[in-house]
């Protein structure tokens, strides 16, 4: 029992743009999480560009992590991020990987772990991607991520062929 007080859940967000002004796109969203309900941000990482994963011929990307505290439960925070996206002009066409305005990813949820048809968290490409893991190293490096390590110890495992990813305004 907590005597009837809500529960703030720590949650970590991936934020990535390649389309239509990407680091405006970042910052822009980084605000949008700021004013959701029930949600306050705590700390948001620096800026990092690095080219597209599948080395497609598409534009850098954008990203940063943001750790917020949130009241929303995990399907209600995943629509509320969902409605984000959409105020961004992104536009579901189907394919994977398309090139986006914004794209945002649950990384984690608390201590949860949940599979199912719409959320899948911890988000099952964080080991692999360095462009998460660098700033959510930033912001947060002894993350204990369910089912992995910290994310110290997951970001010193990164394959080494993981993209190459540069600070931006330094
Ligand atoms: N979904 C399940 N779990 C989650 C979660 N933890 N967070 C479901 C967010 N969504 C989750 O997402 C498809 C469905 O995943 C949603 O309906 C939701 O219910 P989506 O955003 O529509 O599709 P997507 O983003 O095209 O696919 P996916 O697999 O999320 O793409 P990724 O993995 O996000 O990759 N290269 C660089 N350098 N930087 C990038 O940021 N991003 C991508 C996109 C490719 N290459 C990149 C980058
Ligand atoms: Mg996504």
């Amino acid at each position: 029992m907590n005597g009837g007080r809500p529960h703030w859940w720590p949650v970590y967000v991936a934020i990535g743009s390649n389309l239509d002004e990407p680091r405006r796109q970042v910052l822009s969203a980084i605000d949008a999480l700021a004013k959701l309900p029930d949600t306050r941000l705590i700390r948001s990482s620096r800026l990092y560009r690095s080219p597209p994963m599948d080395g497609s011929a598409q534009s850098d990307y954008i990203n940063a992590v943001a750790a917020l505290i949130t009241q929303l439960d995990a399907p209600a925070f995943l629509h509320a991020l969902q409605a984000i996206e959409k105020q961004h002009g992104r536009i579901r066409d189907g394919s994977r990987w398309a090139a986006r305005t914004l794209d945002l990813d649950l990384l984690v949820f608390g201590d949860l772990e949940i599979c199912n048809d719409e959320l899948t968290v911890p988000h099952p490409g964080i080991a692999k991607r360095s462009f998460v893991l660098l700033p959510l190293c930033e912001i947060a490096p002894q993350l204990r991520i369910p089912g992995l390590s910290n994310v110290e110890q997951v970001l010193r495992e990164l394959p080494a062929d993981a993209s190459v990813v540069t600070v931006l305004d330094e």
